[in-house]
């Protein structure tokens, strides 16, 4: 029985080899980091390598930090140290290539020594190279005779959503590892460890807070605490900056303006500027968030965006390699719908027009993915397309903010693809985004990546171990964006949960598939994903809610037609923001590809697609088919029952289970809602006909009472009960309408936030279930305080054995404001899902 693991170790459990095999790794006689201080990476790293190999091989090894004279390696010793500090006469006769910032040569001796050498250009690759060294060993994979690797990218940072009150904006994983109560937490031991992972997979910055920022984080108290955070992560080469709030002048500095070109407003953050430096010597920089969502920003006192992030730039330049990343997500969410040529997507080029030259040479413009905003599917912002001389920075989401909050499984590498290889084709000549992030296309020095991440203060750091794949891809795919997609979710497989060749096909087949099956039953043909985007938790199916508000995430859906017309010819002209030969592209219908279709175009509900399927009709299919792929992976995941220790198992089993109930909700209020606005049946009668439902409304109810759902589309037949009162029980029931046999009984009820109600399922005398809502607890993150998309979910009880006149009865005890919703009840024999 394996032991049970909570999941804070991550891919990092150097768990051991199998004695055989580790018999056959030779016996490491010392380790020599080559270190001045014991808060350099390459001393980290000594440390980091002798516990791997405590670890993985059981072998106890010394460290010491000098050759002792000794020119040659000594046999059988490991030796890590810098392009600078490693003795030539240590290399031998091999050549080391050149490496880039940040890179590793990593030589195993084929000579009979048994020596190996970790050399990095500075003392951060020399860190990384030790990763790799022990990652390939925990795979128990050769360790090549040489090997060098450098990176993509010197940007390759993260950027926490974390406020100073120690929630976390986005956050499905827990509280804040940083803050709590205004102040930087006293106990920094999980900074450290999330540092560490971090640098296992060669991420070198953080931003550590929100960008919707706050002025309390230039608190005395906070400039001493940015110093602690920055004390402990440096040891592990992870620099950090800030995000600022642009109107600290004011609101902190006590200024009646915060106008950047107001001379006391620039000495006012020439001074917070130096005393940041003073508590954060190698401070990256800082992450701006200006005019964009309420924030107050340059064009609030009449400036321009290049006024703003100037005064920034030219504050951070005395003092180092400090840059601005100024935020290119400026839009105007009180836009008005009414108008056909109103589009958020535009905003960007719109408010950026011009500036590319006009920024400091340490300002580099930070750009989501998407023109809109991390959706289930976009196209690459146009705006990539756009800067030639201010470097980007490419930003991505780790946080599964529009794609199941970490409570659905969404590998997102397969999407970052779709992105990173994407060829905008600039002046005609060839320019993949990945080409251009990495700052090769136009010759730029520094640029990159940035990608928001939420871990919390649960060990899980997610709220769910499989999440963690895609904060292990997002380092290697700064590294590399070409990395292979399978390939890398293998690696991270072996390493968090061992090497069995069936650990390792389900997990990487059930995440291969994941983000297609949720782009199924959630948003086809670049719909964007259909969820609630008006009580911004972004999570549940709420379609509606995407139109009629000035957020500008529109789907322009009505009885005849739907998606959003992006046209030169007759839209918002957004398709003429990308170079000439993508535009073209674009412009038609016919060019675009089906999967970005309603992104670009406004098209009939009956347009034929080139599967010869309706619009409407793959609608339909996709949606039954991705819940239908979703049933499928809590059986699969059962394979690994034993084979992995039972605590991550049942951790997994639950949200997996959880999804697969999510995606029939999923699946019921697209296909409701779009079934209604059209009126156009499912060529296959499924939508609107559920032969297996006993809705709860028709049952017989002592305590209960009927009630409409809103959306209508979020419960079936638009009714649930619910108890009459929060003091008393409910009780429904009815004779069972099915024929005899076994049966997977599904529950559907909703489960939001204000209460824990206890439901009891009846069939005749036996009790068949007995169980809480108590998701936002058991799930890590708020769903909503209604009964709605967000909070339907399904429980189910299978292989129950229903005789004749059996009678369901099902017990709801309401718990504050949760009356003990039910939806309906499911009885499902084998194969049937409903
Ligand atoms: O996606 C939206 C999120 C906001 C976020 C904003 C942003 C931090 O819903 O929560 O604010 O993007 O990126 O600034």
């Amino acid at each position: 029985m394996a032991a049970p693991e909570d999941g804070l170790e991550a891919w990092l459990r150097y768990a051991p080899l199998p004695a055989e095999i580790a018999k056959s790794y030779p016996r490491y006689l010392g380790i020599v980091a080559l270190c001045e201080s014991e808060t350099s990476p390459v001393c980290t790293a000594g440390k980091e390598l002798q516990d791997g190999l405590k670890k993985i091989l059981g072998q106890q090894v010394d460290i010491t930090n000098t050759l002792n004279g000794a020119d040659e390696l000594p046999a059988s010793t490991i030796l890590i140290g810098t392009l600078n500090a490693v003795p030539w006469a240590a290399v031998g006769k091999q050549v080391i290539p050149t490496l880039k910032e940040d890179g590793f040569w990593l030589s195993a001796r084929n000579d009979g020594t048994a020596a190996v050498l970790i050399v990095g250009q500075n003392e951060r690759g020399a860190l990384y190279g030790t990763f790799e060294f022990l990652m390939l060993l925990a795979q128990n994979k050769p360790c090549p005779t040489s090997y060098a690797s450098s990176p993509s990218a010197p940007i390759r940072w993260v950027n926490q959503w974390d406020n100073l009150d120690g929630t976390i904006e986005r956050g499905y994983g827990g509280r804040s590892i940083f803050f709590n109560d205004g102040e930087v937490l006293k106990d920094l031991t999980r900074v450290a460890q999330y540092a560490r992972l971090m640098a296992s997979v060669r991420l070198n910055g953080i931003v550590v807070n929100n960008v919707n920022s706050h002025c309390n984080l230039l608190h005395p108290i906070n400039l001493r605490g940015l110093g602690r955070i920055a004390d402990t992560m440096r040891p592990w080469g992870v620099r950090i900056g800030v995000a600022l709030y642009f109107d600290t002048p004011q609101e902190l500095g006590g200024l009646p303006t915060s106008d950047p070109l107001d001379s006391e407003v620039v000495s006012y953050w020439n001074g917070v500027t130096v005393q940041l430096y003073q508590h954060v010597p190698d401070m990256l920089g800082y992450l701006i968030k200006a005019n964009s969502e309420g924030q107050p920003g340059p064009l609030t006192y009449g400036r321009t965006l290049a006024d703003g992030a100037n005064m920034f730039a030219k504050a951070l330049k005395p003092h180092g390699d400090g840059i601005v990343m100024y935020r290119a997500f400026v839009y105007n969410h009180h836009l008005d719908e009414s108008d056909w040529k109103n589009d958020r997507a535009n905003a960007a080029v719109e408010f950026f027009d011009g500036l590319d030259d006009v920024f400091e040479d340490n300002v580099l413009v930070q750009i989501k993915y998407g023109p809109i905003d991390f959706q289930v599917r976009e196209p690459p912002s146009p705006l990539l397309a756009h800067q030639r001389r201010t470097p980007i920075i490419l930003e991505f989401q780790v946080c599964q903010e529009y794609l199941g909050q970490q409570s659905h499984l969404a590998y997102l590498p397969p999407l970052w693809r779709t992105i990173l290889d994407f060829d905008l084709r600039i002046d005609g000549k060839p320019s993949l985004v990945r080409d251009i992030a990495s700052g090769n296309r136009f010759g730029w020095k520094r640029s990159g990546y940035a990608a928001v991440v939420n871990v919390g203060n649960d060990t899980t750091w997610l709220g769910s171990h499989l999440a963690m794949s895609n904060l292990y891809a997002y380092g290697r795919y700064c590294w590399d964006p070409s990395s292979n997609e399978t390939s890398v979710v293998q690696d991270w497989t072996r390493l968090s949960f061992g090497g069995h060749p069936t650990i390792v096909n389900t997990i990487t087949e059930l995440s291969m598939e994941s983000w297609s099956v949720y782009e199924s039953y959630t948003g086809n043909l670049g719909i964007q994903t259909l969820c609630d985007i008006v009580k911004t938790c972004h999570y549940g199916p709420s379609p509606a809610a995407m139109d009629g508000n000035g957020w500008g995430q529109w789907t322009r859906a009505d009885a005849h037609a739907i998606g959003m017309d992006r046209t030169v010819a007759t839209g918002t002209g957004n398709a003429g923001q990308y170079p000439p030969e993508v535009a073209t592209v674009f412009e038609n219908p016919r060019t675009t590809p089906e999967d970005l279709l309603l992104w670009f175009h406004h098209v009939p509900y009956t347009y034929q697609l080139k599967s010869g399927k309706t619009v409407i009709q793959h609608f339909y299919d996709a949606h039954y088919e991705g819940a239908q792929r979703a049933q499928t992976f809590p059986a699969r995941w059962k394979a690994l029952r034993g084979l992995i220790d039972d605590k991550r198992f049942e951790h997994t089993a639950i949200r997996l289970s959880y999804q697969a109930g999510h995606s029939l909700i999923w699946r019921d209020s697209i296909c409701t809602f779009y079934y209604a606005k059209c009126g156009i049946p499912d060529k296959h009668n499924r939508v609107g006909n559920h032969q297996w439902r006993v809705e709860a409304e028709d049952m017989v109810l002592s305590g209960y009472k009927i009630i409409p759902i809103t959306p209508f589309e979020s419960a079936s037949k638009g009714k649930a009960i619910i108890t009459d009162s929060n003091r008393t029980r409910g009780t429904a029931k009815c004779v069972v309408p099915f024929p005899p046999g076994k049966y997977n009984i599904a529950v559907n009820y909703y489960d939001h936030l204000g209460g824990k109600s206890r439901y009891q399922l009846f069939l005749g005398e036996r009790l068949i279930g007995d169980w809480t809502g108590d998701l936002e607890e058991c799930l890590l993150h708020d769903f909503s305080d209604l009964r709605d998309g967000h909070s339907a979910t399904r429980i189910t009880f299978n292989d129950i054995q229903v005789e004749r006149g059996d009678v369901l009865m099902i017990v709801g005890t309401p718990d504050g404001t949760e009356l003990a919703p039910v939806d309906y009840v499911s009885f499902l024999p084998e194969g049937i899902i409903d």
